[in-house]
């Protein structure tokens, strides 16, 4: 029997996150129960002495839940999806923020790329986790965590918590054990020990509904689900389930870390529905070029990118294809703007023949956060009436 290379695989989960990146903006409020799900009718208002007043969750009114809460108002049992009356029943004193999704996602970009100057590896799991696949890195794991950890803290100035395990089950459970600002690392033989006492339903694919019929069974803990009759499991779980369950109560699992890669660049293209040419079809093109242009603009702001290359793709009725691009001083992400660049590339290409076909690409790709883009007025191009 052939046996696998051990793995080292870490789960990085940040802290209490929208709130603690509110807290950057906020610092009185640190060490305070903090609730982020309020609207804009929360935000904190700045009085002539320079002071802020903030909303408290005693004044809530509506039908709104908890996005998430610090450390402090989880004391109070005030937790995510939460129903924000029940929270103010619970912690009235709690100060009350707006979501701010930009932020949240521009300090999700800021801890997700520090992270991969140290290790290429990253799955990305959502806003605030990622899995590393740490098997090839140097050094040993204790160090590297802590690595990790502080380079998150220095790119964010916020904390994280890591479960290193040999496996991502095992790892997404470990980042749990010790928050917040943990470092926890569990080999095979703590299953046991670490892993069995857990509440089964703190294993990712037994959901609230298989939690529930597994109680219905005596089952509670993990290490219940390792020792149970695999027939009573099979009997109400089915072969596939049961089988996972027991594997997974053991710790098992082989799912790789899938590295997710930028783009490096985003494209819109069009064949048209007769060869048209650039001069006899002047005002057909230039509705088409725009709207090309549009798409990509928006394909960019959905996928939150700009770039500072923007290239054009000819095909001539006689298949032939040209490429042109341009490379700007400053990413670019909106459609005038890529409109503009590509009609510099356009007076590039000859134009004599008709044409079967355009596109537009945007390329040299940076996160829309870190491109600060700017709109830029447009210019006139071939296409268009002058
Ligand atoms: P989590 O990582 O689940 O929670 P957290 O980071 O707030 O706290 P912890 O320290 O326990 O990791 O979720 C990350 C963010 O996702 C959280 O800050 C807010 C958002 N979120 C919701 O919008 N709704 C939810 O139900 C949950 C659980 C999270
Ligand atoms: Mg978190
Ligand atoms: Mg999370």
């Amino acid at each position: 029997m052939t046996t696998a290379p051990p793995r080292r695989i870490a789960h990085l989960d940040m802290d209490a996150f929208f709130a603690s990146v509110e807290l950057l903006r906020y610092p009185e409020l640190r060490g305070h129960p903090v609730v982020v799900g309020g609207g804009s009718r929360h935000q904190p208002v700045t009085l002539a002495d320079g002071t802020r007043k903030f909303s408290r969750l005693r004044d809530y009114v509506g039908r709104g839940v908890v996005t998430t809460s610090t450390y402090e108002a989880r004391a109070f049992g005030v937790f995510s999806a939460m129903g924000m009356m029940k929270a103010a029943a619970l912690a009235p004193d709690a100060f009350l923020l707006p979501t701010d999704f930009d932020s949240y996602r521009r300090y999700s970009r800021l801890f997700k790329a520090a992270v991969a100057t140290i290790v290429p590896h990253v799955e990305d799991r959502g806003v605030d986790e990622i899995y590393l696949d740490l098997t090839d890195h140097p050094d040993d794991t204790r160090t590297l965590g802590m690595k990790l950890k502080a380079a998150v803290k220095e790119a964010t100035g916020l904390t994280c918590s890591i479960g290193i395990a040999p496996n991502k089950l095992l790892a997404k459970i470990c980042s749990d054990l010790e928050k917040p600002d943990g470092l926890t690392i569990v080999s095979y033989d703590d299953v046991p020990v670490r892993i069995w006492p857990l509440a089964a339903k703190k294993i990712n694919g037994i959901g609230p509904k298989a939690a529930a019929k597994l109680a219905a069974l005596g089952i509670e803990t993990v290490g219940q689900v390792a020792l149970a009759d695999p027939k009573l499991l099979q009997e109400h779980f089915g072969l596939n389930y049961a089988e996972w369950l027991r594997r997974v109560s053991h710790g098992h699992d082989e799912r790789a870390v899938v590295t997710t890669h930028e783009p490096k660049g985003i494209s819109r293209e069009t064949t048209f529905e007769r060869d048209l040419h650039a001069k006899h079809d002047r005002e057909a093109l230039s509705e088409i070029f725009t709207r090309l242009c549009t798409r990509l603009a928006d394909d960019l702001e959905r996928k939150r990118y700009a770039g500072r290359t923007v290239g054009l793709k000819l095909r001539y009725a006689d298949f032939r294809t040209v490429t042109r691009d341009v490379t700007l001083p400053a990413p670019i992400c909106d459609a005038a703007a890529i409109r503009r660049a590509a009609g510099e590339c356009l007076r590039r290409v000859p134009l004599e023949q008709r044409m079967r076909l355009l596109g537009v690409r945007v390329s040299a790709l940076v996160p829309i956060e870190e491109a600060g883009a700017r709109v830029v007025p447009v210019q006139r191009d071939l296409f268009e009436e002058s």
